[in-house]
């Protein structure tokens, strides 16, 4: 398998992520602002096949109309240049003091309005760009004091935003699905939809839901202390894994956005494994863009930057060729039927089975013996030395 990145493998960048000139809460910036049409053809030169972006990492906050169209035909030249292409876009309602208490849940109706206005007009730009995902983080949407929020209000807020903006795409007739991108906190003391199943439940509630899914980050559910990979799979049986946010996180603390696989390793293999082989007993798949959103640390200088998104991509392709290996072992796949996780697949019930029959089948229950059945040892500590080996490349 080649360890060199090619747009076959699908990986994608957020401008900000390469662009993020490390300005943070105790510093400045200690790296100079990128151009980012510089920025694509980096990326192209390392093998990614598409970015993405906020409005305003491409054109600034604020620019008037003339200037945003001669920015973005710039913009559009570098893409035709490279033949790397937008396949997803979103929209900065965090960083203008504007959004000091968020967009669509806002107090104030005005600035709900307004958010709402700037999301619409992003929606437009990501198809004329050909984009099919538009992805939504409300970084902004929460609040650091309970009494600072009529919380059923803000969720009927959170709604009334989102299905309007699904309800726009579906009457231009777009091609475009919508991301919820979940977090639990940062920069707001608690945010709203804090994690995938907080996400996908709202979604369950709206008119429009069946063009809302979800766009889980790596280091975001990890900051819940949860794991990432089964929040994946909770939103693969959803049919709601729509976009994904690789990134790293050590352990839950602020929001790192480190390079893939420079947090939880052994959770980043799992993920990867996923990704590729999908679930053992078949299943729905992801089959989207792999598109990391990490930072390159406050220490790196510019050739750092580009170091470090070679460095997503390769820990992806090395990890792949990890998790093909260890499904591949045939001493893996007795250790997995030995662990009974084929049989998980295999439904409770049988085809032919009504409940009546069931209850009135003693070998159920009335005739087993539960102590035989308590002894069996499943073996999951030895199939997950198999799959530590694998991931270490010690087999
Ligand atoms: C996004 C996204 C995030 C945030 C963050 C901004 O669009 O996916 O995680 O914005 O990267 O700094
Ligand atoms: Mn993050
Ligand atoms: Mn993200
Ligand atoms: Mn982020």
């Amino acid at each position: 398998m080649s360890l060199t990145p090619t747009p076959a493998d699908k990986f994608s960048f957020g401008l900000w992520t390469v662009g993020w000139s490390a300005q943070d809460q105790f510093g400045s910036a200690s790296r100079p602002d990128l151009d980012p049409v510089e920025s694509v053809h980096r990326l192209a030169e390392l093998g990614a096949a598409h970015v993405t972006f906020h409005d305003d990492d491409v054109v600034p906050f604020g620019s008037d109309t003339a200037e945003r169209d001669r920015i973005l035909d710039r913009f559009k030249g570098a893409l035709t240049e490279t033949g790397i292409t937008v396949e997803m876009v979103t929209t900065n309602t965090f960083s203008h003091p504007i959004f000091k208490d968020g967009a669509f849940t806002s107090n104030d109706r005005r600035v709900r309005r307004y958010g709402l206005r700037k999301v619409l007009r992003n929606v437009d730009l990501a198809a004329e760009l050909g984009a099919s995902t538009f992805v939504m983080w409300g970084g902004r949407e929460g609040a650091e004091y309970d009494s600072a929020k009529d919380l059923y209000a803000a969720h009927e807020r959170y709604a009334e935003g989102i299905d309007t903006v699904a309800a726009y795409i579906k009457s231009k007739g777009y091609d475009l699905r919508i991301a919820l991108e979940p977090k639990p906190n940062e920069p707001r003391g608690d945010i709203l939809l804090p994690t995938v199943g907080h996400a996908l439940a709202l979604i369950a509630k709206l008119e429009n839901g069946d063009i809302v899914g979800l766009n889980p980050e790596t280091g975001h559910e990890q900051m819940a202390g949860l794991n990432y990979t089964t929040g994946l799979a909770q939103a693969l049986w959803a049919d709601k894994l729509f976009h994904i946010d690789l990134n790293g996180q050590r352990s839950i603390k602020y929001d790192q956005d480190l390079v893939f696989g420079h947090g939880d390793l052994f959770s980043a293999f799992a993920t990867v494994d996923l990704l590729v082989n999908g679930f053992p007993g078949g299943g729905p798949r992801y089959d989207g863009p792999v598109h990391f959103d990490y930072k390159p640390s406050r220490t790196e200088d510019v050739q750092g930057v580009w170091d470090s998104a070679a460095a997503n991509m390769r820990t992806y392709l090395l990890l792949k060729e990890r998790a093909l290996a260890f499904r591949a072992d045939p001493e893996v796949q007795e250790a997995l039927e030995a662990a009974g996780v084929l049989e998980l697949a295999q439904p409770t019930l049988a085809a032919d089975e009504t409940l009546e029959s069931f209850l009135a089948d003693t070998s159920v229950y009335e005739d087993v013996d539960v102590d035989e059945v308590a002894a069996r040892g499943f073996g999951f500590v030895r199939l997950n030395q198999l799959a530590l080996e694998h991931a270490i490349g010690a087999r």
